[in-house]
């Protein structure tokens, strides 16, 4: 076999191996053993290529994070050279060093004004647990210890540990390991299959009013934040109706609820915005961050904070108790700071608001708009769904949305394309730097993929 890279043992050989140690993510291990998963081995750009020799294009970023596609040799130097100079250190006992104090400066920098520090984890689950522990301390500090419950939405997504879970509204999760008391959740604002005879903007609002209500039913003294990802992302990157997001701020201002953006697949571009509340318009009180932050390379996420949290922590707060090993570890900060440099730079993250985000929404329509599987398109910036829908004109959606939906993506693979299935709906999430050409790929794979599981749907 004639590979593009070094391959050291046999496919199947890796297999075993894997399936004599792994418990993966998300699958019965079982099946996937008596399958074998795939071996990826190389990247470059959004291509990646598996142990058999077989490109694909990468329309989902890997898990929605290599913003700057794959193989970069500036972040490997930026790597190395930290390495180089100081491999470890910490930010435990009194000290700091300069790659995590550039990173916050640029941070800030790209963020708008009112947020001014950050707590640095490895990852995005990290994140949502250290918002917990912040949240409730911060209302500690300002003198209202009561106010605990965290209120989440179901079909959620806020990563998987046990805390961050419990945030999500993922219930097989919940049920596989148990909840953390002071959690509560609301329906998701989903109007293609929940919004029944509502206009998306009724229903919008229908669901943020929701909040209200539960708010009202805790008691506004016991509840103490509101935590939310702009867009849905595992769960299907279901866009909220624009009713939503505004009725939603009111409400966490109103009964002085904290308002908290979970950005970890909506952060450093994704919409064509550095921010995903950017896009949708609303200022959240804390962000959580990780994926985009590094582009995948390197392992780091982190919780921003809004000055007013900041200013009380700091200034009132006393001894902050957390901290991990590796927050602001110095790899980690040099290769982010390096990939936020080349995101602002090189102008990628304005060429996706201003050329290849409209591009990618322009070809999805001209090419499904009619398409007599796919009920709606969403998406901006280089983000996208597909619903399938077995009747448009009613939105009925096919009681084997699943397996459908996994189809197709089984049918991209084939086809050389990663996009993603989630219940009805196919994501694509590619790299910030996909070119014209890239996009034009990855849709027309996509169209066949489609086209195939249409086939076997009945709907050509
Ligand atoms: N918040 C959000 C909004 C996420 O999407 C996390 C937190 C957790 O991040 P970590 O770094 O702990 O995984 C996530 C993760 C998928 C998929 O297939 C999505 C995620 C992870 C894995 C798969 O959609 N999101």
């Amino acid at each position: 076999m004639n590979l593009p890279f070094e391959l050291k043992r046999q496919t199947e050989d890796y297999q075993q191996a894997d399936a004599a140690h792994h418990i993966h993510a998300f699958v019965d291990q079982k099946a996937l053993n008596a399958e074998g998963p795939r071996v990826m081995v190389r990247g470059k750009g959004l291509y990646l290529w598996d142990s058999e020799g077989k490109r694909y294009l990468d329309g989902m970023s890997g898990l929605w994070c290599t913003q700057l596609g794959y193989g970069r040799k500036d972040l490997t130097a930026a790597a190395a050279a930290q390495m180089d100079q100081l491999s470890y250190y910490n930010m435990f006992f009194h000290t700091t060093h300069p790659a995590v104090i550039e990173l916050s400066e640029l941070l800030f920098s790209l963020l708008p004004g009112h947020y001014s520090h950050v707590i640095y984890t490895n990852s995005g689950s990290e994140a949502n647990e250290v918002l917990i522990r912040t949240v409730r301390r911060y209302w500690q500090v300002v003198g209202k210890p009561q106010k605990k419950i965290m209120i989440g939405r179901w079909n959620g997504y806020h990563g998987s540990t046990l805390a961050a879970s419990a945030l999500g509204g993922m219930k097989f999760m919940h049920e596989m390991g148990g909840m953390i008391p002071d959690v509560a959740h609301i329906d998701e604002p989903y109007w293609y299959a929940q919004g029944g005879e509502l206009t998306p903007a009724e229903f919008g609002r229908r669901c943020a009013l929701q909040l209200e209500e539960k708010i009202l039913e805790l008691g506004a003294e016991n509840v103490a934040g509101f935590i939310a990802e702009p867009f849905q992302g595992a769960g299907g990157m279901i866009f909220p109706p624009e009713s939503y997001w505004p009725e939603i701020q009111r409400i966490c201002r109103q009964y002085d609820v904290l308002l908290c953006a979970d950005e970890v697949i909506g952060g450093f571009g994704r919409t064509g915005e550095w921010f995903a509340h950017e896009y949708f318009g609303f200022e959240p009180d804390t962000l959580s961050i990780a994926k985009g932050l590094t582009s995948g390379y390197i392992p780091m996420g982190g919780l921003v904070l809004s000055k007013r949290i900041a200013d009380a922590l700091v200034e009132q707060g006393g001894v902050f108790a957390h901290g991990l090993t590796y927050s602001g570890h110095p790899v980690a900060a040099a290769v982010a700071l390096a990939n936020l440099k080349a995101l602002r730079d090189e102008g990628i993250v304005r060429t996706v608001k201003e050329d290849t985000g409209p591009y990618l929404q322009q070809i999805l329509r001209e090419v499904f708009a009619h398409h007599p599987m796919i009920g709606d398109i969403q998406g901006t910036g280089l983000l996208a769904a597909l619903q399938f829908a077995e009747d448009k004109s009613t939105r009925k959606r096919f009681d084997n949305e699943n397996d459908l939906a996994w189809q197709c993506r089984t049918f991209g693979f084939e086809e050389g394309v990663i996009i993603r299935s989630t219940l009805g709906r196919m994501i694509m999430a590619p790299a910030l730097v996909a070119t014209r050409g890239e996009l034009d790929e990855l849709v027309e794979k996509t169209r066949i993929a489609v086209d195939r599981t249409a086939r076997i749907a009945g709907k050509l």
